[in-house]
């Protein structure tokens, strides 16, 4: 199965999210805005991982979250960046304990890593969350500037999820476990 472990946004944090982006959705027609009840913080992408790799995979990754404490983020401003050079991906970034944050995805990597799982190419942890895509040839440096201000309440991230991607007409995730963080 297609597996990676994110952080779905608590739903006020959403709720803010999708009320300051009504405005900018009129204006930009071509951009695929992805669906706020798949919205997640990816902590670390694992691609297809085999079912017998599971059950290591998960002791691994409550290990990882019960290494680190509950931690105060908020969504604010905006970013966007090429993905497989196919499409562009419209973005908010993450403020608050982003360091720790980072930490905790190092912490998740290595776990899933001694798992046998993971991506042998390791992208490098820029915290954010996927609104929208669109192709490489939309210039949506305005949008990016128009959303740059924008300053999400704090929210307080408590459980890391593993979650199923499934691929098909309509992308559709879903909870496989998720820990406290508890140290
Ligand atoms: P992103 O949208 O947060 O950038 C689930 O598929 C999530 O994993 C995607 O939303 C994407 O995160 C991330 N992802 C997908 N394919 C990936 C890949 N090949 N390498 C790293 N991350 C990937």
């Amino acid at each position: 199965m297609r597996l990676f472990v994110g952080l779905p946004p608590p739903p006020p944090a959403r709720d803010e999210l999708v009320r300051a982006l009504e405005p900018h959705l009129a204006r930009w027609p071509g951009l695929r805005w992805l669906d706020a009840e798949n919205w997640h913080v990816t902590l670390s992408f694992l691609g297809e991982v085999p079912d017998r790799a599971l059950p290591e995979l998960r002791t691994r990754l409550a290990r990882a979250a019960a290494r680190h404490a509950p931690m105060t983020l908020s969504f604010a401003g905006a970013g966007a960046f090429p993905s497989a050079g196919r499409a562009r991906v419209f973005w908010t970034g993450l403020c608050g304990d982003r360091l720790r944050l980072g930490r905790l995805a190092d912490s998740v990597a290595a776990g899933a890593r001694r798992a046998g799982v993971g991506q042998a190419e390791h992208r490098r942890f820029t915290p954010h969350l996927s609104l929208a895509r669109c192709r490489p040839e939309t210039d949506i440096g305005p949008l990016v500037e128009a959303f740059g201000p924008f300053s999400g309440t704090e929210w307080e991230l408590g459980t890391v999820h593993l979650i199923r991607s499934n691929l098909g007409a309509k992308v559709r995730y879903e909870t496989v476990e998720e820990w406290d963080l508890a140290a």
